[in-house]
């Protein structure tokens, strides 16, 4: 046993909505520990730089801009890859949208968006990834949960019963992909700094909840994903299947 347990060298990792934020942070961490990582954003500039930024740290990197709610979109980028003998070994689906409104004034066109965003983009990438995965026998699916993963909160009701579905998904495909070689798995992160939380910083009442609410008494760092993450994209997670590991600062565990 030794460094090679959590060494991703060799290895290319696609993180959907990784231009920024927590996808951002968890490329960077994937790409820190040897894998050749894509960046996908829905903005191609905005990829296209954070691509650059992670060749010029020294990392491989390069960008996939395509927008996770298109199916077409989804195919055309898959078509490249295989065109382009590029093989995804690692699949991080972190894309996803809040959108914060009480359900009865919630439109639902709005709440299609949420669910499309956050989940079925998960289940397309994930089929397009596993059709390639399977005949090589070996992948690793890392999905991108939430506390609401497993806890209500009101006005968020779209975002919560997509990342419910988020975990669910991740059982189904442990259900019917492990038998292949491939591991899917989830990481449910918990109150973190980054731009969809911004509003929710910046309000004093959530913030001292936050505070209050989670035994670490603070809101998470981007980075400290990159951990749980790096552990389910390597060999060291090859028996591990259809788990959800929350990095929340201990917030899901405690009333
Ligand atoms: C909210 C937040 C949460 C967090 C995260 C918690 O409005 O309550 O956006 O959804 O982002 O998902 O795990």
């Amino acid at each position: 046993m030794g460094p090679a347990l959590f060494s991703l060298t060799g290895r290319t990792a696609l993180v959907t909505g990784s231009s920024r934020g927590l996808g951002r942070a968890i490329a960077e961490g994937l790409a820190a520990a040897g894998a050749s990582v894509i960046i996908n954003g829905v903005d191609p500039e905005r990829t296209r730089q954070a691509a650059a930024a992670l060749v010029k740290a020294g990392y491989q990197a390069d960008a996939a801009a395509f927008d996770v709610t298109s199916e077409n979109g989804i195919m055309a980028a898959f078509k490249d890859f295989d065109a382009r003998g590029i093989e995804i070994d690692i699949l991080v689906n972190n894309a996803g949208i809040q959108f914060r409104k009480p359900m009865v004034d919630l439109a639902t066109e709005d709440w299609r968006r949420v669910i499309d965003t956050n989940l079925t983009s998960a289940f397309v990438i994930g089929r397009e990834a596993a059709k390639r995965m399977i005949p090589r026998g070996c992948g690793k699916i890392i999905n991108i949960g939430s506390l609401t993963s497993e806890l209500a909160r009101a006005t968020v009701a779209p975002y919560t019963v997509a990342k419910g579905g988020v975990k669910m998904l991740t059982r189904a495909m442990a259900a019917e992909w492990a038998a292949h070689g491939l591991q899917a798995n989830a990481i449910g992160p918990g109150y973190m700094i980054t731009d969809m939380n911004q509003a929710l910083i910046d309000n004093p009442e959530f913030d001292a909840w936050v505070k209050k609410r989670t035994p670490a008494g603070r809101w998470g760092k981007p980075e400290e994903l990159i951990g749980a993450a790096v552990f389910l994209a390597s060999p060291a997670s090859d028996y591990v299947n259809g788990q959800i590991i929350y990095v929340d600062g201990g917030m899901i565990s405690v009333l």
